[in-house]
């Protein structure tokens, strides 16, 4: 009796364990999917839910746009602040922190033409 029980209890915190794995995995998120960091995607984050330590993946032809870290003026402004961290590799990966994100292309009229977005992660 004690052993059947003993295995129950593991069985169950076993399956908790995997529960809260499957809660908490980081979730990896082509922006723009198919067609990339592209114009117009500021708004592919719709009706999309991000959590902190989810991976965005910026993909794009190296040289053709950039990823400029911002906050919310420069992503209102489309001026990012000088030194701003940059990525460039067109295929760059960034992971979110808790709370709102603003990436924006700094390519002349890129970010006007929504080369832009912002993610909030929980
Ligand atoms: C980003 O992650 C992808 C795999 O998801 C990888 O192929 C790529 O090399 C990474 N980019 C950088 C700059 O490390
Ligand atoms: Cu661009």
């Amino acid at each position: 009796m004690v052993g059947r029980s003993y295995i129950a209890a593991l069985a169950l915190i076993c399956l908790c364990l995997f529960y809260h794995l499957e809660i908490t995995a980081a979730t990896e998120f082509t922006v723009g999917d198919s067609a990339g960091w592209s114009f117009n995607v500021q708004n592919w984050p719709n009706g999309k839910s991000f959590k902190a330590g989810d991976v965005l993946v910026f993909k794009y032809e190296q040289g053709a746009h950039n990823v400029v870290v911002v906050d919310a003026e420069g992503y209102i402004s489309c001026k990012p602040k000088a030194g701003s961290k940059t990525y460039t590799s067109g295929n760059d990966n960034i992971t979110l922190a808790a709370g709102t994100s603003y990436f924006i292309c700094s390519f002349p009229g890129h970010c006007e033409a929504a080369v832009k977005i912002k993610v909030t992660a929980s």
